[in-house]
């Protein structure tokens, strides 16, 4: 799964980047255009993993990972300034987007609209995402034009189809509606996957605040929610750079000074955990003596599904599975416990596995 983090220059892309993935890609207060995209992957926070870990002591854990990745903004003088041309086709190919807005005072980084104002920002960045999306279906219109020039009666009438479709939407999406929210029949949603329309995605609103803000962080974190006119946008609020400098520490040493701060339960978890909703994944467990892991699934995945995403061979040649709620085995201590009060079950293909259930794929190739 794959996030695209988009924002106005300066708005701290980079260094929220570097603070979910742990990098250290540069980030710059003045010039210093960035030219390629940074990608990089997130480790998801669960606790749960760790309880596990301490009652099976395997070798080793796996988190389950979300890959973010962070575009240049647009060159000086364009028309757009938070999405570029050049890296629209990769935007289009993310899975969500987390827009990110300037809420940090800091003199020595110069404003690309002169005065912070998260809530101004979020709006014109959303305003973006709908102008890239109206380039898109302009591009397909003109492309219909062409086509209907050499065209038969009957391919005629499906681009006009087509036509009148993308001519609505359009329509939609300049009185402000995003495509995610707008009534399509399940044809019509098909025909248009392939476009991969920006605000057909969900979408993050992350407000980057500075180090003074931390108290204010949540009623922030409010007024974006409620301002953004786009429904089922999520947001959330964090410290970019504090966050960038305690992602580079040590876990030990990240701990104490997260607590000599009082921040607590990091923003960027939030963040890292709000991205996982969004697409509407959850989490199963395998357990074993080498490997503790928390493995991503969307939400309604059948177990027949889910043991592929571990191996193809899991899947082909599935058996069964044996499944505990991650809560009934915390309670009983143990697997063996766990079977003995009846709270092992066995499962078929077709069973929907919900968040955290651990599971053993019995198997056979
Ligand atoms: N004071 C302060 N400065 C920040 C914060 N986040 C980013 N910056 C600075 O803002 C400048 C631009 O950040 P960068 O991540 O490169 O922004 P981008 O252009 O959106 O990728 C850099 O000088 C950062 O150090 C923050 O939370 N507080
Ligand atoms: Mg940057």
């Amino acid at each position: 799964m794959e996030i695209g983090i988009v924002g106005l220059p300066k708005s701290g892309k980079t260094t929220i980047f570097n603070a979910v993935t742990r990098g250290a890609a540069q980030v710059a207060a003045y010039g210093g255009l960035q030219t390629k995209p940074n990608i990089g992957v997130a480790k998801v926070p669960d606790s749960r993993l760790d309880v596990l870990e301490a009652m099976f002591k395997p070798r080793r854990k796996t988190y389950a990972e979300v890959t973010y990745f962070d575009i240049p903004a647009a060159p000086e003088g364009r028309q757009t300034r938070g999405i570029s041309g050049e890296f629209l086709n990769q935007l289009q190919r993310a899975d969500a987007l987390l827009v990110v807005v300037r809420a940090f005072e800091d003199a020595s980084v110069p404003h690309v609209n002169d005065s912070v104002n998260p809530i101004r920002d979020l709006e014109a960045m959303l305003y973006e995402l709908a102008f890239a999306d109206m380039e898109i279906l302009e591009r397909r219109m003109a492309r219909l034009t062409d086509s209907f020039k050499g065209a038969k009666a009957p391919e005629r009438e499906a681009l006009n189809r087509e036509k009148a479709l993308l001519e609505r939407l359009k329509a939609e999406l300049e009185s402000g509606v995003p495509l995610r929210s707008q009534k399509l029949s399940d044809d019509d949603a098909r025909k248009l996957g392939g476009f991969r329309f920006l605000t057909a995605k969900p979408l993050i609103a992350v407000a980057n605040v500075g180090e003074g803000q931390l108290a204010e962080a949540s009623a922030l974190e409010q007024r974006l929610a409620s301002a953004a006119t786009w429904p089922g946008i999520r947001a959330a609020t964090l410290c970019g750079k504090l966050e960038m400098e305690l992602a580079q520490m040590e876990p030990e040493e990240e701990q104490a000074f997260r607590q000599s701060l009082g921040v607590g339960e990091s923003g960027l978890n939030r963040m890292i955990r709000l991205s996982y909703d969004v697409l509407d994944l959850i989490t199963f467990f395998t357990v074993g003596d080498t490997e503790a892991r928390a493995w991503p699934i969307t939400r309604g995945t059948t177990a027949l599904k889910a043991a592929g995403k571990i191996h193809s061979d899991l899947e082909r040649g599935f058996i069964r599975a044996e499944v505990v709620a991650f809560d009934d085995l915390h309670r009983c201590g143990s697997m063996a416990e766990a079977r003995r009060q009846g709270l092992l079950r066995q499962e078929g293909k077709t069973y929907v596995v919900k968040d955290g259930d651990v599971i053993l794929i019995l198997f056979n190739v």
